[in-house]
C-alpha cells in the first residue's frame, strides 16, 4: 500500500466531521485528572483507562485521530493488541505527543518554552516506523500584566517551527499548538490580542522553516475570557472572535484548524465549536475539535477506576465523541446534553 501524503493524512484525520481524542497527558498530568475521581495513578490503571477509551464502539466514527504519549505507545489492550493497531484497524490515525513539556524560560520571569527538540530526528523516525502518523507539540502562554514578551512568544514559535519541519521530513503531520492559557481574569478582547501576536509568529516561523502548510494542522486555542474575568461572553461573541482571528491569522492552505478545550467545561467546548461552524460559513479549513478535558471528564467520573465502570465510561466518552462531531458540523444543540 502506498504511504498517504501529509495533506491526505490531515484531511483524513477531520475528515466526515471527525476530530481529535487528546489523550496524550503525561504522568504527571493524568494524575491529576485521576485524583479528581480517587483512582490511583499507576500504570495498568493509566492503561486500562486508555483502553476504555479507544475500544468504545462507534467513536471512530466522530475521532479520527489519537494522541497517546510514550507510555501509551508501548503498552497493549488486554487481547495483546498494542494502541496502534487497534487504532489502524478501525481507520483511526495515531498520534504521538513528541514535546517533553514546558520549562520556566531563562531571563523570562513567569514564562515557558517547550522543550524537547534534541535527538527527536530519530525519535520521529522510529515513530514512524512503528506506524504513527501524526504528532504534536505544545507551546504554553501565558496572559498576565505585561505579558506574554514577543521573547517568549518568538521562542516557542520558532521551536514549534523546527518540529514542524522535522516531523515533515520523516513523513508525519505535525499538529501545531500554541496555548494561550484561559487562566488569570483578562477579557475577550485581550485574549484576541495575544492569540492573534502569537499565531503571527507561529506562521512566521513556520514559513521561515520551509513548513508545508498543507501538511500540517493547527490547534489552538478559542478566543475566550480568562476563567477569572469578571464579564463572560456569549457563546455567540465567542465564536465570532475566534473566526475572525482565524480569519486574520491562518492561510487557507491549512487544511484544518482542530481547537483545544483549555479547561472549559465539556457542554462550553461542544457549544463553542458548534456556534463556530453554525455562524461561519464557506470558510478555508475545516473546524473542528482536538479536546482532552473537555472529551474525557464525563467519561473519567462514570469510570473512576473501576472494572465494572467501563461500559458506562465508554458510554459517556461515545456522548460526547458524537456531540462535538456533531458540533463540527453546526448540528449540535444543548437539548441532546443528557
Ligand atoms: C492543551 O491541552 C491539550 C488539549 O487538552 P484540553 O482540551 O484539555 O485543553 C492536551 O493535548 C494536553 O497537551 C495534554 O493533556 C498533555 O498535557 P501535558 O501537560 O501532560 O503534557
Amino acid at each position: 500500500m502506498s504511504k498517504r501524503t501529509l495533506n491526505e493524512i490531515a484531511n483524513a484525520i477531520i475528515g466526515g466531521y471527525r476530530g481529535v481524542l487528546a489523550a496524550d497527558e503525561s504522568t504527571a498530568t493524568i494524575g491529576k485528572r485521576f485524583a479528581m475521581f480517587g483512582v490511583d495513578n499507576n500504570e495498568e490503571n493509566r492503561r486500562a483507562y486508555r483502553e476504555l477509551l479507544v475500544t468504545t464502539k462507534d467513536a471512530a466514527d466522530h475521532v479520527g485521530g489519537v494522541i497517546f504519549c510514550e507510555e501509551t505507545l508501548g503498552q497493549r489492550t488486554k487481547d495483546g493488541r498494542t494502541f496502534i493497531e487497534l487504532l489502524q484497524e478501525e481507520g483511526v490515525a495515531a498520534g504521538i505527543k513528541v514535546d517533553k513539556g514546558i520549562q520556566p524560560m531563562p531571563f523570562a520571569p513567569g514564562e515557558s518554552i517547550t522543550e524537547g527538540l534534541d535527538g527527536l530526528r530519530q525519535r520521529l523516525d522510529g515513530y514512524a516506523k512503528r506506524g504513527v502518523e501524526f504528532a504534536k507539540w505544545r507551546a504554553v502562554i501565558d496572559i498576565a500584566p505585561g505579558l506574554p514578551s514577543d521573547l517568549c512568544l518568538r521562542a516557542n514559535a520558532e521551536a514549534l517551527a523546527r518540529y514542524a519541519a522535522l516531523c515533515q521530513e520523516a513523513g508525519i503531520v505535525p499538529i501545531v499548538a500554541p496555548e494561550v492559557l484561559m487562566d488569570g481574569d483578562h477579557g475577550l478582547d485581550r485574549c484576541y490580542e495575544i492569540s492573534r501576536h502569537t499565531l503571527a509568529f507561529v506562521f512566521e516561523a513556520l514559513y521561515e522553516h520551509r513548513v508545508a502548510l498543507e501538511g500540517i494542522l493547527l490547534k489552538p486555542n478559542m478566543v475566550i475570557p480568562g476563567k477569572k474575568a469578571r464579564d463572560q461572553s456569549t457563546t455567540e461573541d465567542i465564536a465570532d472572535a475566534t473566526v475572525r482571528l482565524m480569519k486574520q491569522s491562518v492561510p487557507p492552505a491549512v487544511p484544518g484548524i482542530v481547537f483545544l478545550s483549555g479547561g472549559q467545561s465539556e457542554a462550553e467546548a461542544t457549544a463553542n465549536l458548534n456556534a463556530i461552524n453554525v455562524r461561519h460559513k464557506n470558510l478555508p479549513w475545516k473546524l473542528s475539535f482536538s479536546y482532552g478535558r473537555a472529551l474525557q471528564q464525563s467519561a473519567l467520573r462514570a469510570w473512576s477506576g473501576k472494572a465494572a465502570n467501563v461500559q458506562a465510561g465508554q458510554s459517556a466518552f461515545a456522548l460526547r465523541a458524537k456531540l462535538n462531531a456533531l458540533a463540527a458540523r453546526g448540528a449540535y444543540s444543548p437539548a441532546m446534553e443528557p
